[in-house]
Order: structure tokens, then sequence, then C-alpha cells
């Protein structure tokens, strides 16, 4: 099964010019270990707003791709959250990680959502894939302008993250605010 490290390189790989806002935890410390740009906004500890953070990004920037790096749990905390992204469709992927247990925190058993793929259409979102493998990642190409969800399968990491995010919130949002207007 997709490493859910790999699946995080990949996502950064196919969508390598992208604002990035990831929830909180071992998600946000792998992008940090995998590529720290200006360009990510890393929710240091509020689990379940980074979908609602990209849509705020996307309305403010219009003319930027916004991706949302989602686990599964965090997922489930918000999907009020969907149907409001949904309604204004910003060009936007939120990709749901899904290892399938809180990691960050130990390996707690989350509550599930068994189809985010499905929840979403059902929100709205304009359309909605799954991969579980850097295979069927690759062959995911999401129309452009519009809100979908990736829904990739993954499996925990089974290691400890990387580093801790080494910058503070307030140099986070300068440098987000920065890159974000260029
Ligand atoms: C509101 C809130 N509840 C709990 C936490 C503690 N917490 C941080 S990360 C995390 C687990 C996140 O799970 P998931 O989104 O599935 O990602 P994973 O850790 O598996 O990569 C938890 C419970 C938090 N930061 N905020």
């Amino acid at each position: 099964m997709f490493g859910i490290q790999d699946a995080i390189r990949a996502v950064t790989e196919k969508f390598p010019t992208s604002l990035y806002v990831s929830t909180c935890g071992f998600i946000t410390r792998d992008l940090y270990n995998t590529v720290d740009r200006p360009e990510n906004f890393y929710l240091v500890g509020s689990m379940g707003m980074a979908a609602p953070v990209g849509l705020g990004v996307a309305l403010a920037r219009p003319g930027r791709h916004v991706v949302v790096l989602d686990g599964d749990g965090s997922f489930a905390m918000n999907p009020g959250a969907l149907p409001m992204i949904a309604e204004h469709n910003p060009d936007l992927v939120h990709v749901v990680l899904d290892n399938g247990v809180h990691e960050s925190t130990g390996g707690q058993r989350p509550v599930r959502i068994a189809d985010p793929a499905g929840m979403a259409l059902a929100a709205g979102y304009s359309a909605a894939y799954t991969a579980a493998s850097a295979e069927e990642l690759a062959a995911v190409d999401p129309e452009s302008g519009v809100t979908s969800l990736l829904h990739i399968t993954c499996a925990p990491r089974g290691a400890h993250a990387g580093k801790r995010v080494e910058w503070t919130p307030q140099q986070l949002v300068a440098r987000f605010r920065t890159a974000a207007a260029a």
C-alpha cells in the first residue's frame, strides 16, 4: 500500500506551484520535511480547519490553485465545511490522506467516513477521485478551476514524522501572505 509520506511527496510533485494548507500533526510535519515553501500554510494545531482555511485562501487569491492536505480523522471532524466549499467551487483540490488512524497522537481509531469521495460529491464538489497507489495517483488529473476531492488510501508511517515546524505562527503568516500575493 502507498505509504503516507510517499503520498505527500507525490502530491507535492503533482502540484508543485500551488498554495498548500495542511492539517495539524504529522501531516504538517511531513509536508514541512518534504518541501518547506513559503507557499505552505501549516495548521500546527487546528484539526478539522484545513479545508475551511483553504477556502478562505482560495477566495482571497482567486488566481491561485490551492491544495488542502487533510487526514481522515481531521476530515471527519469538520464535514460541515464541505457544502460551504462546494457553494464557492474554488480552484482547489481537497486531499484526504487516509491511513485509518489518528497517527499523530498514538494511532487511536478515528470516527470513520467510509467514502470521502462520495461524501464530497453529495456535498456538491465538482469532482472526486480515489487513489491507493503511486500509479493510481499519477493517473488522476483533476479538472482545473473547480473544487475536487482526492481520497488517497495509504498505510500508516509506522515511524515518527520528521522534525516539528520551526517557524513561529507570525513568521508563517508573514511569509505565506507574501507568497500568496505573488
Ligand atoms: C480539535 C483538536 N482535537 C484533537 C487534536 C489532537 N490531534 C492532533 S493531530 C490528531 C490526529 C489527526 O488524525 P488524522 O487527521 O487522521 O491524521 P494522522 O495523524 O493520522 O496523520 C489529533 C487527535 C487537535 N489538535 N485538535
